[in-house]
C-alpha cells in the first residue's frame, strides 16, 4: 500500500502532480477542487500559457524545460497541449539588447537552444513587428504555448488511469491532524482520509496555510491580458484550431508580451500599478465558465491605455484593430519571484506546492513527487523551498510589499547586486552605525543590511603600490564596485580590517545528545575536545552536498554551528531525536560577529586582551572564550578569507563597543573596515566553496572539492555515508574548476556560459577580480579531466573572454598566512 495522498487544488499544479505520483506508482491519490471540474476557476483557467523557459535561474529552467518535453508528449481527442511555435523577445533599447545576450548564455549553458538575432530575422520570424523600433531579439526555438486547460484534462485522464480519483465542487476547510500528522482534510463535502495532503491551491496558498499555522509567502496579485479585435493581417492564418503559428513575443521593455488566438492577438501587461486582491472580494466558485471566474477581475480599461499605444507601435497591424475585451486575472507573487515548495514545519505531512506557472508547473511537479516518493529531488532545490525565507521575510507586510515589487520589476534589467529597494534596515548589525559614518553602500541579503565596500576607504586608492591597482572594467561589472574594494583586500593581506559576519546564522546545539545528533548529520567526527572547531559538510542520502558547517565545541555538551541558510535551521530541527536530549536555536540576532583578519591582527587583538591569542595558545581551527577590552567574547580561530585572525563573536549589546575598541587599537596598524565585495574576492583566491552558488545538493563532495571534508574513517553511520562510499573520487565526471582569465582584466559576475572549443560546456558559479594576483578568477562546473592550463572561454554578454584552468587555490595553498 502506497501512501494515501490528497492533492488541493485541480490546476496545472495540482493535476500535474497526480500525474507524476501515480507514474511512480503512487496510486492512492485524491485531488480535490473547490471549482468545478476541469475548468475550476482558478489562475490555470485563463492562463494564456506562453513558455518562456530561460531565466536567471539553472533550476527554473530545467523545470520549464521539462514541461515542454511533457505536454509536448500530451494531446486530448486529437488537439495539442504544446504547440512549440517558439519565443522571441525584442529589444527597443541598447541595454535590453546587451541583456537578450547575457539571457542567451543564461540558455545555452543550460541545453536550451537560442540565439540573438538581427532585427531582419525578427520581423522574419514575427512579420507584425515594426523593423524601426527594434533593436533586435533572442529567440528560443522551443518555447511555445502551453493549452493548460486541455492539458488539466489530458493530466487528470492519465493520473485517472493509473487509479486517482477527482473530485470537483468540494471546498477544503480544515486539515484534520493527530499527533502532529495530518490524518485527512476536511472539506464541505465531509472528511477524506490522507496520509499526505499537498496544498497545490496557487493564489489561495495563504489561506490553505493558515488551516495548519503554516505562513506562505505569496500575494495574490492581478494582472491585465487583452484581447484585440480581429487583426487583418491574421485572417486565415492560423484556425482556431491551432490557434498561432508566430513565435510568443515579449516587449520587455514596455511590460509586454504577445500571443496569437487565430486572428486575434492577445496581450499581457505587467506596465501597470500593482494590484494586490483580497480573496474575500473575488467572484465565487458557482457559475464558473470561459469568463467568470474567481481568478477574474474585471477590466480597467485606463490601466492599460498607454500599453494600447505602445503595442500599436511595435506591431503596426494593430493600427485598425481594438481592445476588444479583457480582465484583470489574478496569480502569485512572492518575495523573490520563486515558487514554494516543502512541507509545513509544524505539521508532518503537510505540503505546498504553489506560485508556480504553468511554465514551471511540470518540473515543480516532478521534483516535488521525487521529494515525496525519493526523499529527494534531482535538481537543486534551495531557491524553491519554502523555508529558504527567515521568519521575518514571511510577515504579510513583507510579503505584500516585495511580491509587489517583484511585480514592477518583472521584465526589468537586474545587475547581480541590486539590492531590493525597500523595506530596508529591517535587520541592522551593532556596528551599522559606524558603518554608515565610514560610508558604506549596504547591500541587503534577507533583511540584512551588508557593507559591500565603505567609502572612507576611497583615500587610500591613491596610495595603492601599482601592483593592487585594478584595470577599469566594462559598466555592468562596475555597478556596485568601487575602487574601495582594490584597497579592502590589500589591507586584508598586508594589514588587517574588521570584517562584518554578524549576517552569518549561527545556531547553538545544545544538550546530552548534542555531539552524537551532529555526528550523525555531518562527514566529520564531532566527538573533539572542547574548543575545537570542525569544518564539515551536511549531505543527503544520496551524497549530495547540503551545507557546508563549522561546528565548534565550546562546552562538551554545547556547539556553535555556523550555516549557511535557513535551509539548514530547518534541517536541523527537523531531525531533532524525540528524546529532548538535544536543543537547536538560532543565536543570530542576539549575537554579533567581527572578522579581524590580516598579518597584523594578532598585533591588533593581542594587547587588547590578557587571553592567549598566540599561535600556541589559540590554533588555527580552535574556540577558545575570552575577553577583549572587558567585553565577554568568543573566538574562533578560523578565516573565509584565507588570513590569520579570528571571528570574534559577542552578545548584541556589546557589539558597537567591541567594534570602536578594535577600530581605535587598530588605527596605528593600518586597520580598514572591509566589504563583501573583498570579501567574496579574497574567498576565491582562497578557494572557500560558497554553498548555494558553488555547490547544492545537485554535487558530491568530491566533485566539488571537498572531499577532504568526509571522514568515514573517523566516524559511524552519517546521513550520506553509503553514497559517499561508493564514489571514486577520482572518478568523478564534473568538477568545480578554477578558472583566471587570460587578459587579466575581464571581470565576469557568474551564470555565464563556459564553453570548451567553442561549444557548452558549463557555467560560471562565482567570480571576482583576485586583488591579491591581478586577475580575474572564476570557478565553474566543468567536465573533469581538464588539465592545468587547458583554454576554455567564458561568454560574457556577446563577447568571448578567453580563460585558463588553473591549478587551486590560487593563493597561499601551503596555508602559511594562517598557520602562523
Ligand atoms: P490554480 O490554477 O489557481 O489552481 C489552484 C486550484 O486550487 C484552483 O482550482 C482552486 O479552485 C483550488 N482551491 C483553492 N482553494 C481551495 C480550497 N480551499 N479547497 C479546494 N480547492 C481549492 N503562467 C505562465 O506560465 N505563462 C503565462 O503566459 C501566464 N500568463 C498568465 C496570465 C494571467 C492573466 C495570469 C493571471 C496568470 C498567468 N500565468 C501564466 C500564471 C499561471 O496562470 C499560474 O501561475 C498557474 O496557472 C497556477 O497554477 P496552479 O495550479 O498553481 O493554480
Ligand atoms: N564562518 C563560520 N561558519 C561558516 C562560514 C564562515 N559556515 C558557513 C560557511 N561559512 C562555511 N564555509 C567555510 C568554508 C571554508 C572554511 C570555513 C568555512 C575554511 N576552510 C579551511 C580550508 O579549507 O582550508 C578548513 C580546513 C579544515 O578543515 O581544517 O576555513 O565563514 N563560522
Amino acid at each position: 500500500m502506497t501512501p494515501r495522498v490528497v492533492i488541493i487544488g485541480a490546476g496545472i499544479v495540482g493535476t500535474n502532480l497526480a500525474d507524476e505520483l501515480t507514474e511512480r506508482g503512487w496510486t492512492e491519490v485524491t485531488v480535490v477542487d473547490q471549482g468545478p471540474l476541469p475548468l475550476t476557476g482558478g489562475s490555470t483557467s485563463h492562463a494564456p500559457g506562453l513558455v518562456f523557459q530561460t531565466t536567471g535561474s539553472k533550476t527554473m529552467t530545467a523545470f520549464a524545460t521539462y514541461t515542454v518535453e511533457k505536454l509536448k508528449s500530451l494531446e486530448v481527442d486529437g488537439g495539442w497541449c504544446f504547440n512549440q511555435v517558439g519565443g522571441l523577445e525584442v529589444a527597443t533599447t541598447p541595454q535590453r539588447l546587451a541583456d537578450l545576450h547575457r539571457k542567451q548564455g543564461w540558455a545555452i549553458s543550460r541545453g536550451v537552444p537560442a540565439a540573438v538575432v538581427d532585427p531582419e530575422e525578427c520581423v522574419r520570424l514575427h512579420p507584425l513587428l515594426d523593423r524601426d523600433r527594434i533593436l533586435g531579439g533572442l529567440h528560443t526555438p522551443t518555447d511555445g504555448l502551453a493549452k493548460a486547460t486541455r492539458a488539466v484534462v489530458a493530466l487528470t485522464r492519465r493520473a485517472e488511469s493509473r487509479g486517482a480519483r477527482f473530485q470537483g465542487n468540494t471546498q477544503v476547510t480544515g486539515i484534520a491532524r493527530a499527533g502532529g500528522r495530518v490524518t485527512g482534510v476536511e472539506t464541505d463535502q465531509g472528511v477524506i482520509d490522507a496520509d499526505i495532503v499537498v496544498s497545490c491551491a496557487g493564489f489561495w496558498g495563504r489561506e490553505l496555510g493558515t488551516l495548519v499555522g503554516m505562513r506562505v509567502p505569496l500575494i495574490p496579485l492581478a494582472h491585465q491580458y487583452a484581447h484585440t479585435s480581429q487583426v487583418p493581417e491574421l485572417i486565415g492564418r492560423n484556425g482556431a484550431d491551432v490557434e498561432a503559428r508566430l513565435p510568443i513575443l515579449r516587449h520587455q521593455d514596455a511590460d509586454l508580451y504577445y500571443r496569437e488566438h487565430d486572428d486575434h492577438l492577445g496581450i499581457g501587461s505587467y506596465a501597470h500599478r500593482p494590484m494586490p486582491v483580497s480573496i474575500s472580494d473575488l467572484p465565487g466558485t458557482v457559475d464558473v465558465s470561459e469568463s467568470t471566474q474567481p481568478s477574474m477581475l474585471p477590466f480597467t480599461d485606463s490601466d492599460f491605455a498607454a500599453q494600447w499605444e505602445q503595442s500599436q507601435e511595435l506591431l503596426p497591424a494593430l493600427a485598425s484593430a481594438k481592445v476588444e475585451t479583457g480582465f484583470n486575472g489574478v496569480f502569485s507573487f512572492t518575495p523573490d519571484g520563486g515558487p514554494l515548495i516543502g512541507e509545513s514545519a509544524d505539521v508532518a505531512g503537510f505540503w505546498i506546492a504553489e506560485a508556480v506557472w504553468v511554465t514551471h508547473s511540470s518540473g515543480v511537479a516532478r521534483a516535488v513527487a521525487q521529494l515525496l516518493v525519493d526523499g529527494r529531488s534531482e535538481l537543486d532545490l534551495h531557491g524553491c523551498d519554502v523555508h529558504r525565507f527567515d521568519e521575518v521575510e514571511t510577515a504579510d507586510a513583507y510579503v505584500d510589499e516585495t511580491g509587489q515589487q517583484n511585480f514592477r520589476e518583472v521584465y526589468d534589467v537586474i545587475h547581480p547586486l541590486q539590492p531590493k529597494l525597500s523595506p530596508r534596515e529591517l535587520r541592522t548589525s551593532p556596528f551599522h552605525d559606524r558603518q554608515r559614518e565610514l560610508g558604506a553602500l549596504f547591500l541587503e541579503s534577507h533583511g540584512w543590511e551588508r557593507p559591500h565596500w565603505y567609502e572612507a576607504n576611497s583615500s587610500l586608492v591613491r596610495e595603492l603600490p601599482a601592483e593592487w591597482r585594478e584595470p577599469s572594467r566594462d559598466g555592468w561589472s562596475a555597478m556596485f564596485h568601487s575602487p574601495c574594494v582594490a584597497v579592502e583586500a590589500w589591507k586584508t593581506r598586508t594589514a588587517v580590517a574588521m570584517y562584518d559576519m554578524t549576517p552569518l546564522r549561527r545556531l547553538e546545539v545544545e544538550g546530552p545528545g548534542a555531539c552524537a545528533f551532529l555526528d550523525r548529520l555531518t562527514t566529520g567526527k564531532m566527538d573533539k575536545s572542547v574548543g575545537a572547531v570542525t569544518y564539515t559538510l551536511m549531505l543527503d542520502e544520496a551524497g549530495g552536498v547540503r551545507s557546508d558547517l563549522t561546528v565548534a565545541r565550546l562546552a562538551t555538551d554545547r556547539f556553535q554551528v555556523g550555516v549557511n541558510s535557513n535551509l539548514d535551521t530547518r534541517y536541523l530541527l527537523s531531525e531533532l531525536p524525540g528524546d529532548r536530549s538535544v536543543s537547536v536555536r538560532d543565536i543570530t540576532g542576539g549575537t554579533c560577529c567581527i572578522g579581524v583578519w590580516g598579518p597584523r591582527a594578532r598585533d591588533l587583538v593581542q594587547p587588547l586582551s590578557a587571553d592567549d591569542f598566540s599561535h600556541e595558545g589559540l590554533k588555527f581551527f580552535r574556540a577558545t572564550q575570552a575577553h577583549i577590552a572587558g567585553i565577554p567574547v568568543t573566538a574562533m580561530r578560523l578565516s573565509y578569507v584565507g588570513e590569520l585572525g579570528w571571528e570574534i563573536y559577542t552578545s548584541a549589546e556589546y557589539g558597537r563597543k567591541l567594534w570602536d575598541v578594535l577600530y581605535d587599537a587598530g588605527r596605528p596598524l593600518g586597520v580598514v573596515a572591509a566589504g563583501r565585495a573583498a570579501f567574496n574576492s579574497l574567498r576565491l583566491e582562497k578557494g572557500y566553496r560558497s554553498w548555494g552558488a558553488d555547490m547544492s545538493t545537485e554535487h558530491d563532495p568530491y566533485s566539488a572539492g571537498l572531499g577532504f571534508a568526509v571522514r568515514p574513517q573517523t566516524k559511524g553511520k552519517f546521513v550520506g555515508r553509503a553514497a559517499v562510499e561508493a564514489i571514486a573520487p577520482d572518478a568523478v565526471t564534473r568538477r568545480l574548476t578554477c578558472l583566471t582569465v587570460d587578459d587579466r582584466r575581464s571581470v565576469v559576475l557568474g551564470h555565464e556560459p563556459v564553453l570548451l572549443d567553442g561549444e557548452p560546456a558549463g557555467y560560471v558559479t562565482s567570480a571576482a577580480f583576485a586583488h591579491t594576483l591581478g586577475t580575474p578568477v572564476a570557478y565553474a562546473w566543468l567536465p573533469a579531466g581538464l588539465e592545468v592550463g587547458s583554454g576554455v572561454e567564458i561568454q560574457y554578454f556577446d563577447r568571448r573572454i578567453p580563460a585558463t584552468v588553473a591549478a587551486e587555490p590560487l593563493f597561499d595553498p601551503e596555508m602559511s598566512r594562517i598557520r602562523r
